[in-house]
């Protein structure tokens, strides 16, 4: 009789076993932890204009191009900074945004924007409508991507960043990128 409780014990246990093995089988198998945001980058299509260019010009290794290269290991760096700066993104035609962000340089802090507008117009930039303010900026690190999302979706053909102030440097300023964005979906923290 003992012989044949452990026998059915010994039966029950390999039968359980075995449903636990089929049960983890059968579950999904896992998918990829994260998917890539669906995110449209408009500044790959605009044309940057600047109201103080570095010195070697646009093009050169810390020209203003940098700041719209797609690289956040490149920086527009200007020597003569002044509080009425500014940077300009053009469209051919309006596009919408949700988001932008500023990208830090890859040295001294104290050259970062701190303070910012960034501003819309429709008219070739005889008006503008303010869409976003910033007033005391923090980069956590070098080439530190500061992303922004907006509290409404904004669409313009002009996109003008006035940085107002930097961050204490007295004549220099500097940012690896300045990106506009729209986000089809939740805007992440980056
Ligand atoms: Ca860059």
């Amino acid at each position: 009789m003992l012989e044949l409780v452990r026998n059915i014990r010994f039966i029950v246990s390999v039968v359980v076993f075995g449903l636990m093995i089929t049960a983890c089988n059968d579950e999904s198998p896992p998918t990829a932890a994260t998917t890539e945001p669906d995110v449209t980058d408009l500044s790959e299509n605009a044309t940057l204009t600047v109201s103080d260019e570095n010195p070697g010009g646009p093009f050169a290794g810390e020209g203003s191009s940098k700041s719209i290269d797609g690289d956040k290991y490149t920086k527009f760096l200007i020597f003569d900074y002044d509080p009425d700066f500014w940077m300009q993104q053009d469209f051919e035609e309006s596009v919408t945004i949700n988001a932008y962000t500023i990208t830090s340089g890859n040295d001294a802090p104290d050259r970062d924007p701190h303070d910012w507008t960034l501003a819309g117009s429709n008219d070739g930039g005889s008006t503008w409508e303010t869409i976003h303010t910033v007033t005391s900026a923090s980069f956590t690190g070098r080439n530190k991507v500061n992303i922004y999302g907006l509290d409404s979706e904004a669409t313009y053909s002009s996109f003008r960043l006035s940085i107002t102030d930097n961050a204490g440097e007295t004549s220099l300023m500097q940012l690896s990128e300045w990106r506009l964005l729209y986000y089809n979906g939740e805007v992440p923290e980056l």
